[in-house]
């Protein structure tokens, strides 16, 4: 039998043998009492990648959001964000548990909202209002289908955003992706918003770990919200160092990814009983939906996985296959393959 080809996520991506050499060789200290060589190494390249001051390395994207969160905001706020975004959906009620915030979903197409939606979910200043604390939005969007915010939306939304004094989150896991397919750098997003995150382990192919990034100011109070939410970490300058490594080797090969993206969605476009926009793959996120009465979602998976073929259910009828650096066109063309053979 073949490798398995999973498309699950990108978070499937295991370290290379030369990622594994760059951890095995890591200086290490206790990175609580700032004393990491490798975590402080990862942090500034961040932060100079992104324009700012300051950048934090916590262990995973879930983290970097709400400890983000939580050090904008106080208990009893509330906060702005489309309506499939991460932080609502799937962190596990963090907002709730551990911001203590309570939220206002915009409805959006593809995950992008407008200005106009934000102007009228900005709360007025009345004893009966939950202060509006924060904007948040998610670059790419992953439940969009890793859809690349347009800058000039960014740019209304943080002018008005400026104008009312309401600060600006990005949930950035996969900016990069973003970066990649537009040409833009992570400074000519990162510009428009006071907290940043990035993740490490997802396209990059790190094991663990994601950044934020912002002020001076904005990272000592984040600082504290990651040791309180259990996210101090020690001798993690190992694994610091595969985020090194990501960084130096798997940024410009993002762009194959995105090249096996659209292979895929046009091999899914060529197979009865499928539907997919294959011009909505900007990046390495394919939606699909299953339109056959009598074959649920389920079902096909089914016959996907006993084929060695890997995809992620996101609805009724609709699945997710992402791409990645352990995946080649080869893995892709078996993939559409077995889809194939799988909808007859
Ligand atoms: N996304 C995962 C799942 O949680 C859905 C995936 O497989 O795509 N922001 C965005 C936009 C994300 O897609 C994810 C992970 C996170 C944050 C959280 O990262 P982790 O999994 O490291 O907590």
């Amino acid at each position: 039998m073949p490798a398995v080809v999973d498309l699950r996520s990108d978070t499937v991506t295991k370290p290379s043998p030369a990622m594994r050499k760059a951890m095995a060789e890591a200086e290490v200290g206790d990175d609580v009492y700032h004393e990491d060589p490798s975590i402080n190494r990862l942090e500034e390249m961040v932060a100079a990648l992104y324009g700012k001051e300051a950048a934090l390395y916590v262990p995973s994207g879930t983290m970097a959001n709400q400890v983000a969160i939580r050090a904008q905001t106080h208990h009893g706020d509330e906060i702005i964000m489309e309506r499939s975004s991460h932080p609502f959906n799937s962190e596990a009620g963090a907002l709730a548990a551990l911001a203590g915030v309570q939220v206002n979903l915009i409805e959006g197409r593809r995950g992008i909202i407008e200005v106009d939606q934000i102007k009228a979910a900005v709360r007025t200043p009345n004893v009966h209002h939950a202060p509006t604390a924060l904007i948040c939005l998610e670059n790419t969007h992953n439940r969009g289908g890793g859809s690349i915010w347009p800058l000039d939306k960014i740019r209304a939304i943080r002018e008005y955003a400026l104008s009312v004094g309401v600060p600006m989150h990005l949930d950035g896991a996969r900016l990069l992706n973003a970066c990649v397919a537009t040409g833009l750098t992570p400074k000519d997003y990162a510009v428009y918003f006071d907290s940043c995150t990035l993740c490490l382990s997802k396209g990059l192919g790190a094991p663990v770990g994601s950044l934020i990034i912002g002020s001076k100011a904005f990272i000592e109070r984040a600082h504290r919200f990651r040791k309180q939410f259990g996210g101090g970490m020690r001798q993690a300058g190992i694994l610091a160092a595969a985020g090194i490594y990501a960084l130096e080797h798997n940024v410009e090969r993002l762009a194959e990814d995105h090249l096996n993206a659209k292979r895929l969605a046009r091999g899914i476009a060529d197979i009865e009983g499928l539907e997919v926009d294959v011009n909505a793959v900007e990046t390495n996120i394919v939606y699909f939906h299953v339109r056959k009465a009598e074959l649920t979602v389920p079902m096909l998976l089914e016959r996907l996985k006993a084929e060695g073929v890997l995809m992620g259910g996101t609805g009724p009828t609709s699945i997710r296959a992402v791409t990645h650096l352990d995946v080649d066109k080869e893995g892709i063309d078996r993939a559409v393959e077995v889809l194939r053979a799988a909808m007859k």
